[in-house]
This record gives structure tokens, sequence and C-alpha cells, in this order.
């Protein structure tokens, strides 16, 4: 079977583009009438207007806290062929938080756009890879080799065919054994448990960093997290808040070469802390 066949679809908004994006696959979507009017919630922050080409622009962001190992891997094993022949651009914005290990040079070198944030931490690196992409389809990953890059094109497929806004990818369905240790496997399972119950999140791996989606939900995206807990973040402000039309695709997820900068209980707790604070706060 298919990934994609198991994978769900939920929620009932969908974003319009509002780019003038001529890509066939794009208009299809521009023109389906559902269309959400701006939340009231504040930006993430003030996005540089972009001049729109006459062909869509995917970013890759890529949060890169010293991976020197396996950036030039990861940026190089983005199908951006494979993305051109369907007809979409692709710009890859590595962004180093404080690398002492030449990770910056290293991607630059490989082709992809290197943006620093000085502030260590995972969500503030992502805060600022979202400022500084300008694509009209917005997809992420961790800079280690563990997400599926190949899968790239048919997430984007799946994203406009499907007419969705967000999806999530679930790297628990298809997990090899020995691939993520048995303590990071059940810290996953109760921080996605906890999700569900208290944000209805229509997600099972709420941590999953891989994500697709349409850089307008970054106009009404309300990011605050600093840390590991941007992960969820970003489900609940799409799927709960924003209702936007959300699926989950499972993938396969690999080892991770180079340290994990996971600081397991610190951020475990962290995150179930977001989450409380998120919900009752
Ligand atoms: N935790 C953390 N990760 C960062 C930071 N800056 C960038 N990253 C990157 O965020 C991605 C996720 O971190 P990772 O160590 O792979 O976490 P794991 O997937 O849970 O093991 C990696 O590409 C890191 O290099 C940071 O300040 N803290
Ligand atoms: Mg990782």
């Amino acid at each position: 079977m298919r990934a994609a066949d198991e994978s769900t679809a939920t929620g009932t908004a969908t974003f319009a583009l509002s780019t003038a994006a001529t890509g066939t696959a794009l208009r299809r979507i521009a023109g389906n009438g559902r269309v959400r009017s701006a939340a009231a919630a504040p930006p993430i922050g003030r996005r540089p207007a972009r001049q729109r080409s006459a062909i869509p622009l995917i970013s890759v962001v890529v949060p890169a806290l010293n991976e020197a190992e396996t950036i030039e891997r990861t940026v190089r094993a983005i199908p951006r062929a494979e993305l051109a022949s369907r007809g979409f651009d692709t710009e890859i914005v590595v962004v180093d938080n404080g690398s002492d290990d030449g990770t910056a040079g290293i991607a630059a070198r490989a082709g992809a756009r290197v943006v620093t944030e000085p502030a260590r931490g995972y969500g503030l690196a992502y805060r600022r890879g979202f400022l500084e992409a300008g694509g009209d389809i917005i997809c992420t990953m961790d800079a280690d080799l563990t997400y599926p890059a190949d899968m790239l094109p048919e997430l984007v497929d799946r994203l406009l065919n499907d007419e969705l806004d967000f999806i999530n990818t679930d790297r628990f369905a298809l997990l090899s054994n020995g691939v993520m240790s048995r303590r990071n496997r059940i810290g996953n399972a109760c921080l996605s448990l906890t999700a569900r119950i208290l944000f209805n999140l229509p997600f099972k791996d709420s941590q999953s960093g891989m994500w697709v989606f349409r850089s307008e939900l970054l106009d009404h995206m309300d990011l605050r997290a600093s840390g590991m807990a941007l992960s969820e973040e970003i489900k609940i402000e799409v799927a709960w808040r924003l209702k936007a039309r959300c699926a989950e695709v499972p993938i396969r997820y690999g080892y991770r070469s180079g340290e994990s900068k996971l600081r397991v209980w610190r951020d475990g707790l962290g995150n179930l802390v977001h989450l409380a604070r998120r919900r009752f706060g």
C-alpha cells in the first residue's frame, strides 16, 4: 500500500493562495472558492513581500545546529530536479543556529540559502526560517537525514490535489525496529495522546518535524515557542485554532547520524507544560 493511502484528512477551511502563480495545480486550489478570511491572531512577524514569479516556489526550511556531518547530504537529497519537472522552483533555506562546526559554509556550498538565527532553539530557528522563506509552499525537515526528502514531490502533489492546507507526517506507522529508542517512542506517544485529548488534534505524531503546507497559513499563525514545542504548536495552530484542512501521511523515518539535540526529559516536560499552558493558560 502506498503511504499516502493510509492518511487521513480533516478540517474545514482551505486557505487560498494569494499568489499570482500560474501553475495549474496552484490555480486549481485558488479557484476552489473555500477561502478563509484572515484570522485575528497576530502574524509570526513581518514576512517580506516577495516578487511573485510565474513559477510557483517551494521553500524547504531546514533548521541546523552543528550538523556538519549530514547537512550536505540533507541539502543534496532534496529532489530539486524532480520538483522542477513538476513545475516548481525550489529554494532550500538552512537556518544556522549558531553552529561552530562549519555547518553554514557546507550548506551554502551544497546550494542552500543560509540564514542565521543567533539565539539557540528549534522554535526560534523555524520562526526565523519562516520569515525568510519566500515560497508558495513550505516544506520542513531536520538536517540529520532522518526524514525522506524523496517524498517531497508526492507530499506536495497530495497537498494540491486534495486541496489541503497542511500535511503532517507520521513516523510511527512504518517505523523499523531500533530506529527510535523505546524512551522516545513512549514520550512521543504520551505527548501525541495529550495533544489529541486537549486539542482534538487529528495527528498521531505531534512531534514529527516534517510538514508541507501553504505559506498563507503563516500570516495567520501565532507561533511563540522557542524550543522543541514549536512542532506541536504549529499543529495546534493549524488544526485546532485555524481549522485548516489537514492530513497526516505515514513516512519512512531513518537512523540519526550526528548528535541529537533533543534533551529528552527537559524537552518532553517542556512540551507538556506548553500544551497545558496553551489549553488552560
Ligand atoms: N534542539 C535544537 N535543534 C536545533 C536547534 N537549532 C537547530 N536545530 C535543528 O533542529 C533539528 C531537530 O533536532 P534533532 O536533534 O534532530 O532532534 P530529534 O529529531 O528530536 O532528535 C535538527 O536539524 C537540529 O540541527 C536548537 O537550538 N535546538
Ligand atoms: Mg532529528
